[in-house]
């Protein structure tokens, strides 16, 4: 069994922890969080042998080998080379850093050491698109001449939504593209393989100023609401991405289109389990999740029979259990730390082309 510690224990470190439970091999031994007495129920009530107010506690501690960074972006760098210096497997959510010095570093050590590092770019591994990835390697597009799409929610709409990802500070330069564009990025590069090398870019603060629900009062704001880019993919593909946290009635309505010279495929995030085929002459086609039709590697991402609807936490516990199964020496396709790094090498040069208003070369990895 590989023993597990989780770090930071909101919304995405239970969703770890559940996963994490559905995943033989590993165990969760320690939780670490700011908050003791919501640790003391986790423990209680999930049988875990360690708690932490502390991270460095966790990242210390003898019976921890792995380590799954959940915390608000400002600690993912310094955790993560913490766990890197000290020999212990680390999966870290994303952002990977707060800019591509952070980034560029992690993925520089990650590459040179030997530990596992990934990061949690989960959409990669709905069974959907693990079949359309296959679909476009086996040439069923034709050639990739576009790819575009939108990562849309509203949770920050109104004046008095508030959150840490809003204060630059915590949440890093680049918000909504940072927080939501980066993972649109990474789905975009895994599907086709391609990268983005230019970006024209403009976005938009529609509060520049939000109530911070402590005090009640208003606070300046420095992070964007919105961005619209257009992007330019090597090989000469076209591409365009619209990123937006304040677009009433979509939650979390990420969807990616790739047109080829044969056929065109779109997925959206909001109904995972179907992929949209549009062929020109030929009855367009919605396609359903059913692993026996589907090849080996995208049915090994279906746990449940066709009919029976999987969603998002077996999308991160797919993601998770391919990151092992590459631990466990098994072979595993994982997003890895040089992603997250070229992800954010995306994201800064959108930032920078809206303040330019130029088209604007996107760094070539390490
Ligand atoms: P959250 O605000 O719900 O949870 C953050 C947790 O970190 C809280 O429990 C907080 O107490 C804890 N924390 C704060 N300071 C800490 C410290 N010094 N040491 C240990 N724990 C600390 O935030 P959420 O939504 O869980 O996001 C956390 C991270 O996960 C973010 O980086 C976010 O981008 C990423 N995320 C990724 C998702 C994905 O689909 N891959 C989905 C949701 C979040
Ligand atoms: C909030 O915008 C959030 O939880 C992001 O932080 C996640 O990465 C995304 O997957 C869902 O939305």
């Amino acid at each position: 069994m590989i023993k597990v510690g989780i770090i930071g224990m909101g919304m995405i470190g239970r969703a770890h922890l559940d996963a994490l439970q559905r995943i033989p091999g590993v165990e969760v031994v320690a939780v670490a969080s700011p908050n003791l007495e919501d640790l003391v129920k986790l423990q209680e009530g999930f049988g875990i042998r360690h708690v932490f107010a502390d991270w460095r506690e966790l990242v210390d501690c003898p019976d921890v080998e792995a380590v799954h960074n959940c915390t608000p972006n400002h600690l993912h760098h310094e955790i993560n080379l913490a766990c890197i210096s000290r020999g212990k497997v680390i999966f870290s959510e994303k952002p990977l850093g707060m800019d591509v010095q952070e980034t560029s570093e992690a993925a520089a050590k990650a590459k040179t050491s030997s530990i596992a590092c990934g990061v949690n770019f989960c959409y990669r591994a709905y069974p959907m698109v693990q079949w359309a990835k296959q679909l476009i390697q086996e040439g069923y597009l034709g050639e990739i001449r576009a790819i575009y799409g939108h990562y849309l929610q509203d949770w920050l709409m109104y004046e008095t939504d508030y959150d840490w990802r809003v204060d630059s500070k915590v949440g890093g330069f680049a918000r909504a593209v940072g927080d939501i564009g980066s993972h649109w990025v990474d789905l975009a590069r895994y599907l086709t393989g391609l990268e983005v090398e230019e970006v024209l870019a403009d976005t938009s603060i529609f509060w520049p100023q939000r109530i911070e629900p402590t005090s009640g009062q208003p606070v300046p704001v420095d992070t964007e609401d919105w961005a619209t880019a257009l992007l330019r993919f090597n090989g000469g593909v076209k591409g365009n991405v619209v990123i937006s946290q304040i677009s009433g009635g979509h939650q979390n309505d990420l969807q990616i289109e790739i047109v080829g010279t044969k056929r065109t495929i779109r997925w959206r995030q909001e109904d995972p389990e179907i992929l949209w085929i549009g062929e020109r002459g030929g009855c367009n086609q919605i396609r359903y999740k059913d692993g026996s039709a589907m090849g080996a590697v995208a049915a090994k991402h279906a746990s449940y029979p066709p009919g029976h609807p999987e969603g998002y936490p077996d999308c991160i516990k797919n993601t998770i259990a391919n990151f092992y199964s590459h631990v466990l020496g098994q072979g595993g396709d994982f997003p890895t730390f040089e992603d997250g790094h070229r992800a954010m090498e995306v994201v800064t040069a959108i930032i920078h082309s809206a303040e330019t208003e130029r088209w604007t070369r996107v760094g070539g990895g390490l």
